[in-house]
């Protein structure tokens, strides 16, 4: 090994440099220190996880400046501060992003050359926090990026789990869940805040009694209660001085349980006390788009909020900032309703524990939140059952009550004589067993209720909150999703970014809207050469990597179709699977037929209860297994399903694909965020006109996008005239072919029984509309063959598509978000000399 012998030098240096040089020189330097005092080892002796360590402080060291100082800035300017309540982050490795942020990725890289290490193998040696399900948690996270690029004072609040998603395997083409332990080999970018740590009361009852000057006040006597530890990480700008932070609480017994043991004797039943209470911050729930009616995950939505609430009020104190002025210290953002339960939760905080009056604490509240929506998904609006919610949060029950009452007088008063309109827009669903209605609950405390796409927001207008959108219009706004091009460009696809800077420098990276200037490009025949070759650099890399973990042979030629996303019903992966069995039948009909090379690339987690995604998942497996073999495909179809589809392998995936399958069912996906990552990596998609996809299309040109389905509108009609999927799949004999190829057991050893829930569910009523829409996306994805054919045409289509991916960034949004209801500022951090600042 070439590491240097630090004693020799050693001398030479003060120890701050070894903390902050950003030389090639010092970094080598830092890096031997950490590895032999952090991680204990040798060079000869250390393990790649070892290295990953030693050059992770090394890197945490060179950031540890701008966290301290933005601290501090933020402290004594007393900011104004968004404050992203969220369930959820999922945040994907954090060194690389790291290095591209801090700016030193390049000399990193070439001091682990010199030392005869490989970056790219320690990158990918780092187990990403994977504290998240798919588009909800990762927007958290590109925000976070966005918010700190734009030097807007933050904190991201949420739940340090102790298990994130799961890891998928694959076994016998069936997906298998696997504990992921992120937490097990140390994660070297948080630190534990324990003096900030605060109690949390659950269960028990409230009793009125008079307090000691005779007053009567509602009391809550908990049965259960839990500290929160909050856990520190730091959250970069691109090259600014700016580090927020996220700040995830973790649960723990109020006292170590040796104390209950001795004082009642009962040693067992306090260890399980200690249990119950450390299982809060346990385990993520993996459901996505579906809420999970669970007494421990209402536990953890209660936990992290009042947690978060009760940190805010704590900078106020400790900023001298009055409490009357929450409203102009902090802004709530409520990343969907899992944190909606912050609005009694403050309520309770002013009225009962800081004996503010009512009205004034409900003027403080109501000004404090914002909402935003991610899903039309009936089965996703959280609703708790009101027994399971008394029991839980007794004082909070009452308080929705009250809230509740107030707010039907509102409404009474706005809409006379319209008992019906009660009915519906009660906080309290009456209609059978009783329910808070968590979205109602959010809206009536926020003062202004967001969409993440356009059609998602009007479509918020005209059904799932059409009642509260005439009672408040004017709460209600657009923010279309955007993603971070740190890591979805800079850091996944450096191939395309070194041809971006050769030709349009690197402003784009900080003002996306600056890949406009590739347009002038688009005609230069030599550029598009470029292009094209950098692409199939890029395949070449998954090819092998399918390679090395598939076995499977995959043509680089071949045009790269892929569907990555979780697994849903109504993202309609069983649609895609139609048009590659459609394809099969196609070929063993007319072996000789002259079709486009392609390769089908799967990737995504089924919800561990969820039975038909998880049948999605086995037949691709098995339509695989059957068409990879098949000696008269001829190799121009394979169909690759990668496993255990996370943020580090979505990086890798993403810039390899020629077609991105944005296929769900009009009005079911509120915007999709996969869509944006695929585009601006110059994939073409193909589409309905769901969520973002419309925007999208608006900005790429409809010529550089293949568009397909029903509309929204004709989804509702068909609908209620009275769907008959039946009728479809009698018309169309290549349909009935395809259906019939499952039913058959053709893919299952010739067991018609496996698929016969799926086969059903399409034959049956059909909910998500498959055969509805199966004839224009065939149709559709012949064209997308023939367009492949002129490999011309469609590099000039891809670059179009970078180029005008501009309003996709994820700084546009949070910009739309600060000018629009936010109401905060940036604020510039001077970065002081470690030294001063300790003075
Ligand atoms: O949020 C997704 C939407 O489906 C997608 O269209 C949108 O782009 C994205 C960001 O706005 N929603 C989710 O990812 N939802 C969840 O993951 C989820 C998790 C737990 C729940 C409910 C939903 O209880």
């Amino acid at each position: 090994q070439t590491l240097p012998n630090s004693s020799e030098t050693v001398t030479e240096v003060r120890v701050e440099d070894d903390r902050t040089g950003l030389s090639v020189e010092t970094l080598k330097r830092a890096f031997a220190d950490n590895l032999f005092y952090i991680q204990g080892k040798f060079p000869q002796i250390a393990s790649k996880n070892d290295f990953y360590m030693a050059l992770a402080y090394t890197v945490r060291d060179r950031l540890l400046r701008r966290w301290l100082n933005t601290a501090e800035t933020y402290s004594r300017n007393a900011s104004r501060t968004v404050a992203y309540l969220s369930a959820e982050f999922l945040m994907g490795p954090q060194l690389g992003n790291n290095l591209i942020n801090l700016g030193i990725y390049d000399q990193v890289n070439q001091a682990m050359q010199e030392l005869g290490l490989d970056l790219r193998e320690l990158l990918e040696e780092e187990e990403e926090p994977g504290l998240g399900n798919g588009g909800l948690g990762r927007l958290a996270a590109c925000y976070l990026d966005s918010l700190a690029t734009l030097e807007i004072p933050s904190l991201g609040y949420g739940i340090r789990y102790e298990f994130g998603i799961f890891d998928q395997d694959i076994k016998d083409g069936w997906q298998v869940e696997i504990t992921d332990k992120w937490l097990s080999a140390g994660n070297p970018w948080e630190l534990p805040r324990p003096e900030w740590s605060v109690e949390v009361k659950l269960g028990g009852h409230t009793e009125k009694r008079a307090d000691e000057h005779g007053n009567f006040k509602i009391y809550w006597v908990p049965n259960q209660v839990v500290k929160g530890i909050p856990y520190d990480t730091p959250i970069l700008g691109y090259k600014t001085n700016t580090a927020n932070t996220l700040r995830l609480w973790k649960a723990e017994a109020v006292e170590s349980f040796d104390f209950y043991a001795f004082d009642s004797g009962d040693y067992l039943g306090a260890v399980h006390q200690k249990t119950v209470s450390e299982n809060i911050s346990k385990v993520l729930y993996p459901n996505d788009n579906s809420a999970q009616g669970k007494e421990l995950r209402l536990a953890q939505q209660i936990f992290f909020v009042s947690c978060s609430l009760k940190d805010m009020m704590r900078i106020m104190e400790q900023q001298k900032v009055p409490l009357e002025q929450f409203p102009e210290k902090f802004v709530i953002q409520l990343n969907d309703t899992h944190p909606s339960v912050a609005i009694p939760e403050l309520m309770r905080l002013l009225v009962d524990e800081y004996d503010m009056p009512w009205e004034k604490a409900w003027g403080i509240t109501k000004q404090s939140f914002a909402y935003t929506n991610h899903t039309l998904l009936p089965e996703a609006l959280e609703r708790w059952p009101i027994g399971l919610f008394g029991k839980m949060l007794p004082r909070h029950l009452e308080i929705i009550y009250e809230i509740n009452k107030r707010f039907l007088d509102e409404v009474r008063m706005k809409f006379p004589d319209d008992t019906d309109r009660l009915r519906r827009m009660s906080l309290i669903d009456e209609s059978g067993e009783r329910y808070v209605r968590m979205a109602f609950l959010a809206c009536v405390g926020s003062y202004s209720i967001n969409g993440v796409a356009a059609l998602h927001t009007e479509l918020l207008k005209k059904d799932v909150l059409h009642d509260f959108y005439e009672m408040y219009p004017e709460k209600f706004n657009n923010k279309t999703n955007g993603v971070t091009p740190r890591r979805f460009m800079v850091l996944s696809n450096p191939r395309l970014c070194r041809l971006l800077n050769s030709k349009i420098g690197d402003e784009w990276i900080k003002n996306l809207y600056e890949l406009k200037k590739l347009e002038a490009f688009v005609e230069d025949p030599e550029f598009r050469r470029q292009w094209r070759e950098m692409k199939l650099e890029i395949k070449q890399d998954v090819a092998d990597y399918i390679k090395k973990t598939t076995d499977i042979d995959v043509n680089v030629n071949s045009m790269f179709d892929i569907q990555a996303k979780r697994f849903h019903e109504y993202k309609r992966q069983h649609l895609n699977v139609l048009h590659i069995i459609t394809l099969y039948n196609r070929i063993k009909a007319n072996p000789d037929i002259d079709i486009t090379p392609r390769t089908f690339l799967f990737g995504g987690k089924a919800a561990p209860g969820y039975y038909i995604a998880k049948l999605i998942i086995k037949l691709i497996n098995s339509v695989g297994d059957i068409v990879n073999r098949d000696p008269d495909v001829r190799d121009r179809l394979k169909v690759v399903f990668l496993k255990d589809f996370n943020v580090k392998f979505a990086q890798r995936i993403y810039p390899s694909a020629d077609l991105s399958e944005q296929i769900s069912t009009a009005g079911k996906e509120a915007s999709g965020t996969g869509n944006m990552k695929f585009a601006l990596n110059g994939a073409i998609t193909i589409g309905t006109l769901d969520g973002a996809n419309v925007e999208i299309r608006e900005e790429v040109g409809a010529e550089n996008f293949f568009l397909f389905g029903l509309t929204t509108e004709e989804v509702y009609a068909l609908k209620k005239e009275g769907y008959q999927p039946w009728e479809y799949y009698q018309k169309d004999p290549e349909l009935k072919l395809a259906i019939d190829r499952i039913a058959s057991g053709f893919f299952s050893h010739g067991d018609p029984k496996l698929f016969k829930p799926l086969v059903d569910h399409l034959l049956g009523n059909d909910q998500y509309m498959l055969l509805a829409d199966y004839r224009s996306y065939i149709d559709t994805q012949d064209r997308v063959s023939e367009a492949y054919r002129d490999i011309d045409r469609w590099v000039r289509m891809s670059i179009l598509n970078v180029a005008r991916m501009g309003k996709f960034s994820s700084d546009r949004s949070i910009r739309d978000y600060c000018e629009d209801f936010w109401k905060v500022q940036p604020v510039n951090i001077e970065l002081k000399e470690y030294v001063q600042a300790t003075a």
